[in-house]
């Protein structure tokens, strides 16, 4: 059959700072070729829609299959599907990925039949069965693991059996030269790592995987990143070396082979400072980047979000990363009830250190806990809205001064990293680029204006929405983790880890919650 792989368009957030490779869905692509079916793959954050029609209309696809890991991309997806079908009646519309497989039967519903399937979990896990399914007996899709119609449910999705069976279909991207981060540009990514032990109330990275934690092994990983032109490397891994052997095997693995890239990635704090060789290590084969969840600046904050790691030591963590000499990037989550004095406490404390920070709005999204104990108050159930860059729970200031206060306080940070402040510090580094015919840094550096801007923001509040999705039957006070699991919880047996490590994530468990 031929299968056509979908990557939605681009988020607020994507339109500035970087543009990514859709991984997941080019391990999906890679699954169904395998299967012996002819896949070709498109990326909305690089191409338009105009450029998918072109292609639905001249190749026909059997199959379109679509990545949605971004809540926000939902009706983007929805209403391409509707158009798809109408001009392909006959072809099997698919959805997939981290946030499909928590809406799953919104999606469907909003799909109003356009939407044959949406399949959670692992994708390339089960791919191969539903396509065989399709191909076969469409009434046999409902048997698949995984996978949701309107005309009912398979079995729970099922783990992929070992990571090291499927490397990425990279050569099915186009315009390769269009992904970058920052001043990693062009960039590609990779996966050393899925899944997270740790289980903070405001993330999914958990619960879609159950807690487990797996890994690649080092030749893998070695094998793929050979395969790979681009000098930026982007590891999605959601905390990068928790298992300080690993970290260790794949760069004693890679300096074996010479390869010479520059690298990104993101840890926590207390795992940085555990395992604060393998850094040191990693900075020496090119780490140049690294970007910190540390969410809150006061201990409140902290247990609020369960991050389960004290204020110290994140802290400590920044003081080290900063001693690496490399650029250290942070997160820090803004809570709807901040008023003016409080955003000036963070634009000052900002202020005060050398890292890029990051603010993101607090937003309960379906598959975290806070979607459970907290959605009862959201004000808004518009899809859009759910990037993290728009509240969506009653702010305490006006919505206009809310987003006034983010705003400027986006702005005081992006200054010391954007415009001619960046340019003056990487002069070097973007002639380089422009030289090589590479634009995507520079351009980034004069965009911010054009994307955050407050009064823009407010207007999307006003939008028409045509679809909304559905809150959790009650809020709780505590939730059951079983039943925000995508994947279940395979426990210890689950966490590639050695014994010193999994006592190191239980005591961080266990020593912030009390
Ligand atoms: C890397 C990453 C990013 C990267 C790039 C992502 C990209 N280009 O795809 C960057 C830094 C850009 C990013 C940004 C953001 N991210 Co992000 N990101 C991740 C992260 C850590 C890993 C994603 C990944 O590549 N995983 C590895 C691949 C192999 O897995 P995968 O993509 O999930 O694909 C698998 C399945 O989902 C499925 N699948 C995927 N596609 C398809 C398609 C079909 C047809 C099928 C059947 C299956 C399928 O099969 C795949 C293989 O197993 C996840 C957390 C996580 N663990 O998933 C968060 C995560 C997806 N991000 C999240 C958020 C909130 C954001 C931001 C909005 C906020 C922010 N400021 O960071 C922005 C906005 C992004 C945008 N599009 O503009 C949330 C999503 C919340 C939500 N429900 O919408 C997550 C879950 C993290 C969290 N804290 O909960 N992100
Ligand atoms: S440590 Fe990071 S990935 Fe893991 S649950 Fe917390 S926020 Fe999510």
């Amino acid at each position: 059959m031929k299968v056509l792989a979908v990557h939605p368009g681009p988020l607020m957030y994507t339109k500035i700072y970087l543009r990514l490779e859709p991984l997941g869905l080019e391990l999906v692509a890679q699954a169904a070729r395998q299967a012996g079916h002819d896949v070709q793959l498109i990326d909305l954050q690089a191409e338009t829609h105009a450029d998918y029609f072109k292609i639905v209309d001249r190749w026909k696809p059997d199959v379109v299959a679509f990545s949605c890991n971004y809540l926000a991309n939902v009706p983007e997806i929805v209403d391409l599907a509707k158009l798809t079908k109408e001009k392909l009646p006959q072809s099997f519309i698919l959805v997939g990925g981290h946030s499909a497989s928590f809406v799953a039967q919104d999606f469907l519903e909003h799909g109003e039949g356009a939407i044959d399937c949406v399949l959670k979990g692992e994708g390339e896990a089960a791919v191969p069965q539903l396509l065989l399914a399709i191909a076969q007996d469409r009434k046999a899709v409902t048997k698949v693991p995984g996978a949701v119609t309107l005309d009912g449910e398979g079995p729970a999705p099922r783990f992929v059996e070992r990571l090291d069976d499927l490397r990425p279909a990279r050569d099915l991207l186009r315009h390769r030269r269009k992904y970058f981060i920052g001043v990693l540009d062009p960039c590609a990514s990779i996966e050393f790592t899925r899944g997270c032990p740790w289980d903070c109330s405001f993330c999914s990275a958990w619960t879609f995987y159950g807690r487990s934690y797996r890994t690649v092994s080092p030749d893998k990983i070695v094998e793929d990143l050979e395969r790979i032109e681009q000098p930026g490397i982007f590891i999605v891994d959601d905390v990068a070396f928790i298992q300080s052997k690993h970290g260790f095997d794949i760069g004693e693995a890679i300096a074996r082979k010479g390869i010479k890239k520059q690298y990104y990635l993101e840890t926590r704090g207390d795992v940085l400072l555990r395992n604060k060789e393998v850094f040191t290590f990693w900075k020496q084969l090119g780490l140049r980047y690294m970007f910190i969840g540390v969410e809150a600046i006061d201990e409140a904050g902290l247990k609020q979000h369960r991050k389960r790691i004290t204020l110290g030591k994140n802290f400590e963590a920044l003081e080290y990363a900063r001693s690496l000499g490399i650029t250290v990037a942070i997160n820090l989550i803004a809570d709807p009830d901040w008023d003016r004095k409080r955003f000036a406490v963070i634009r000052e404390w900002c202020l005060e250190i050398p890292e890029i920070v990051n603010i993101s709005v607090n937003t309960p999204y379906p598959g975290t806990e806070t979607w459970h104990t907290e959605s009862r108050k959201v004000e808004t159930r518009d899809y859009r809205l759910y990037d993290i860059q728009h509240a969506v729970l009653p702010t305490k200031l006006p919505l206009h001064e809310f987003y006034e206060e983010l705003v400027k306080t986006q702005q005081v940070l992006n200054q010391k990293h954007l415009g001619w402040e960046a340019l003056r510090s990487t002069t070097r580094i973007a002639a380089g680029h422009l030289l090589r015919g590479q634009t995507n840094f520079v351009k980034m550096l004069w965009k911010f204006n054009s994307v955050y801007n407050p009064k823009l923001q407010l207007s999307d509040h006003a939008k028409p929405i045509k679809y909304q999705m559905t809150l959790p039957p009650a809020p709780q006070e505590t939730v059951n983790p079983k039943i925000l699991y995508i994947h279940h919880a395979p426990g210890r047996q689950g966490r590639a880890i050695d014994d010193v490590t999994e006592r190191f994530v239980e005591e961080t468990r266990m020593g912030a919650s009390a």
